[in-house]
């Protein structure tokens, strides 16, 4: 998958504790989403941009996979106590994807979009993050679509469930609209290091 332009790594896999408390190591990647596994066709696949911005884009897997890409070095923390440290993951990241529309001073908030109606909440500059990536593959194999392929969104330093499979598009917003988890429970921002596991400490 070369032409890759910069290794990113995350910046949590260089604390010398790597595994969040409450957190413990599993040695196969689990799945896990609400529904069914889409399987999303690469010349059905697109990707919108759409709120506050000032022109709607909307780009297909060519445009898309043309993009500049980054690989980002990371690990895994899903809300539900597995993690798994060491995943490689390339694509373009969050910040080339942005770059693409301009924004308006008000949005605040990105909405991830993923097939089937799925949405995660996160602030722009947690989206933005600098290990934050659009992924084509992990550790150097396309995506299955058990995993979200061929897109899906992952964002290193919160719990995985803001990580999006089958990212379909984000959209900009001034005010926060909690997501599909968030809103069955699941807390607003989600940080591991601090346990933000559910709303209220549920
Ligand atoms: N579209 C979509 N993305 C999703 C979810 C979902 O239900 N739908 N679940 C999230 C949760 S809770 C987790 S832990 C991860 C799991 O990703 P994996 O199956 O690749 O391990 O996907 C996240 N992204
Ligand atoms: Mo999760």
């Amino acid at each position: 998958m070369g032409d890759v332009e910069q290794l990113i790594v995350s910046p949590d896999t260089r604390r010398s504790n790597r595994v969040p408390p409450g957190q413990h190591l599993v040695k196969k990647w689990p799945v896990l989403h609400y529904g069914k596994v889409h399987e999303v066709p690469v010349d059905e696949w697109q990707f919108e941009i759409t709120g506050e911005v000032e022109k709607v884009l909307t780009l297909g897997y060519t445009e898309f996979s043309a993009l500049p890409k980054v690989r980002v070095f990371s690990d895994i923390h899903c809300v539900t106590t597995w993690s798994q440290l060491d995943n490689t993951w390339e694509g373009p990241s969050t910040a080339t994807v942005v770059g693409l529309v301009k924004i308006k001073p008000v949005a605040k908030f990105v909405i991830v979009h993923g097939a089937g109606g799925f949405t995660t909440n996160l602030p722009l500059a947690d989206f933005l993050a600098e290990d934050a990536i659009f992924t084509f593959s992990h550790n150097g194999i396309p995506l299955t679509a058990e995993h979200g392929g061929p897109v899906r969104l992952v964002v290193p330093r919160l719990y995985f469930w803001k990580s999006a499979k089958w990212v379909k598009g984000i959209e900009f917003s001034s005010v926060d609209k909690p997501g599909f988890w968030e809103k069955a429970g699941y807390h607003n921002h989600g940080d591991p290091w601090t346990e933000e596991r559910r709303q209220n400490g549920r």
